[in-house]
């Protein structure tokens, strides 16, 4: 009882605080609760959670952490579709069905889903880059980098981290640097005619987002509008101690509940509450593409996915690679159930094996005669078109259908590990679509379009042989290997590459190959830029940064950096260009004399001697 207010407030408080019987330490508090936080603790008894008030003392001790506990409650509340409550009963509902050991996808059979299959550089593909660099004024891209990397451990942001050791331009800055090439390409190809910004919005998370911010503003934002740059943050949830879903208390704080991240599906509703995804349909934007933080490759995929949406009238595509069995990426799969009713959606990687014993393949997750899974992988680049997008987020405000994976003590599955939490992924989202809604997906190769860094040289080391590594090893090598298969393409001889051991991991050493997204943003303005006559030595290194560059009669048997102005008419680049060149020595993981960003890809280059071009 709140026995320490007097007069009007003690007669009122007795009558009124009844509600609050089966939380007595809560009740002789309530005297410093305001009103809002007075309903937060009614929601909290209505729910069963009277525990998280168990061990507050008397009115009067610690009064200031009793009101950051409700502080923290109202924040878990708003970020949370339908509030706290709504989470509470969502996971018991789920948890009950964990105990019952209920499939999710009862009544589903999975089959092989067929989609557009691209082929880099065929005149189909030319076709859908060209659709998809048209279209790319009105898209606004979205960054999901809230996860803190525990697979990788690296101890800074994943988007800081250089996606190449050759010019050490980091995963952001190319981000940024390739939507600036597409909206100066669109923006030319459309003539002054509708937006003439792409807007970029990152969702980061409490682990992410300061450091996001220092990234952008030491970096004058890489170039693009501070204003074209929006940050979302996403919100923990509470973790839950048992089937009944009782919250869990911070063991470090017992005045806090303890949370847990909630997964990249808090894109949607983010996008939708903030009021952005509004903004950019009344501004006439029509395309929403998502994507991951470190895939060095993605945007040689971009143009043509999103020429794909666009010719293909998608209302959600989805790209997705060949999968090897069990690699640690999400099958897309066809589900028909009895009813009738189908999907393709994706399958997530730690399901797709049960999913498949389940139903007839006692075999499960295992590759078939292509050498591959017959499911195509999903790599979590989502193009959405906005205004269907808009329209259902209107209706579920963003909320997604949510998972929970408790890992229980035995077998009576009554007692977890450890608390668990609900999660949820943002390429579920078509899960609620009605059946007319237009999903499809675009199944490129991997050489061009998918080489995560996901994986700690140690784990990496461990995959089973011909898998990807998925590791800052094996996804900086692979730019190298895709910038040289593209030049070979455009008619430059590129020597073969040789086979090194970084890290304990084999890969192929290509030449050092980068270049700018301005220089090279589609196939075809890599080609009109590269003339007859060049070749390339395996030692080799060329990092191309200005726009219009144009390679003739090059002979590069060493290291060549060539810059030029953006407004230069084309600047010719050729000859014979020999020297000792950039080498690649390697280094220990283990050494920690050597940078993190370094150690953990297993080399370094050493810049022994070049021949440097500023055609300014
Ligand atoms: N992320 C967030 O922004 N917030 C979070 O709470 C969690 C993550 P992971 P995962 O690469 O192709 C996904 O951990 O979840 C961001 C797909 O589910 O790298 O294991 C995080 O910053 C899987 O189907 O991947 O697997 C990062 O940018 C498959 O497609 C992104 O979400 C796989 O990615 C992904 O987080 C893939």
């Amino acid at each position: 009882m709140a026995s320490s207010t007097v007069g009007y407030g003690i007669s009122k408080l007795q009558i009124d605080d009844d509600w609050a019987s089966a939380a007595p330490n809560l009740r002789i508090n309530l005297s410093i609760l305001s009103p809002h936080q007075v309903q937060l603790a009614k929601m909290l008894l209505e729910m069963n959670q009277s525990h998280l008030f168990e061990h507050w003392p008397e009115l009067g001790v610690n009064d200031d952490d009793k009101l950051a506990f409700f502080d923290q409650v109202a924040r878990l509340d708003a970020s949370y579709p339908g509030g706290l409550a709504s989470y509470i009963k969502t996971a018991r509902e789920l948890l009950a069905d964990s105990k019952s050991g209920k499939n999710p996808f009862d009544g589903f059979s999975p089959s092989v889903p067929s989609g557009e299959v691209l082929t880099f550089g065929d005149d189909k593909f030319i076709q859908y880059e060209e659709a998809g660099v048209r279209e790319a004024r009105k898209a606004a891209f979205v960054l999901v980098a809230g996860g803190l990397g525990e697979r990788l451990g690296y101890n800074g942001i994943k988007v800081a981290l250089p996606q190449e050791s050759t010019t050490g331009t980091c995963f952001l800055q190319h981000y940024i640097e390739s939507i600036l090439a597409l909206q100066e390409t669109s923006c030319r190809l459309a003539q002054g005619e509708g937006p003439t910004e792409i807007p970029l919005a990152i969702m980061t998370s409490d682990d992410t987002y300061l450091r996001t911010i220092e990234l952008l503003e030491s970096n004058a934002y890489f170039g693009m509008k501070p204003t074209q740059v929006k940050l979302l943050k996403q919100e923990k949830v509470a973790c839950l101690d048992d089937n009944d879903a009782r919250l869990a208390v911070d063991p470090n704080n017992k005045y806090k509940i303890q949370t847990k991240p909630h997964g990249h599906g808090d894109v949607h509703s983010l996008l939708y509450s903030s009021g952005l995804l509004k903004e950019w349909l009344d501004a006439g934007r029509k395309w929403v593409l998502f994507f991951q933080d470190t895939n060095g490759l993605l945007f040689k995929a971009i143009p043509a996915a999103l020429g794909v949406s666009a010719t293909n009238k998608y209302n959600v595509n989805s790209l997705a690679v060949p999968r090897k069995a069990k690699e640690a990426i999400g099958g897309i799969t066809k589900l028909t159930h009895q009813d009738g009713r189908t999907m393709v959606i994706n399958v997530e990687y730690n399901q797709l094996d049960p999913l498949l014993r389940a139903t007839g393949s006692p075999d499960g997750d295992v590759n078939c005669e292509t050498g591959y899974s017959p499911f195509p992988g999903n790599i979590n680049q989502l193009i959405f078109e906005i205004g269907p997008y808009m329209e259902e987020l209107s209706k579920t405000g963003g909320a997604i259908k949510e998972f929970v994976n408790p890992k229980y003590k035995d077998s009576t599955k009554t007692a977890f590990k450890s608390s668990t939490r609900l999660e949820c992924m943002m390429q579920d989202y078509p899960k609620t679509l009605p059946p007319s809604a237009r999903v499809g997906f675009t199944v490129m190769e991997t050489w061009y379009a998918y080489a995560p860094v996901k994986n700690n040289p140690e784990d990496a080391a461990k995959v089973p042989k011909g898998n990807p590594y998925h590791s800052a090893t094996s996804g900086e090598m692979a730019i190298y290997r895709a910038n040289s298969l593209i030049l070979r393409k455009a008619g430059v001889k590129v020597d073969d590459p040789v086979h090194r051991i970084f890290n304990g991991q084999e890969v192929e050493v290509w030449p050092r190959i980068v270049w700018k997204p301005k220089w090279g943003l589609t196939f075809s303005s890599i080609r009109s830029k590269v003339g007859k006559n060049c070749s390339i030595t395996q030692k080799s290194t060329i990092a191309i940064k200005g726009r219009n560059i144009h390679l003739e009669d090059l002979d590069l048997d060493g290291a060549l950096v060539i810059d030029s102005i953006d407004d230069a008419a084309e600047v010719k680049v050729g000859g014979s260009v020999h020297n000792a060149g950039w080498t690649i020595e390697g280094v220990d993981f283990k050494d920690t004399s050597v940078a993190e960003e370094v150690r953990i890809r297993g080399f370094k280059i050493n810049k022994v001697e070049q021949l440097e071009k500023n055609l300014l």
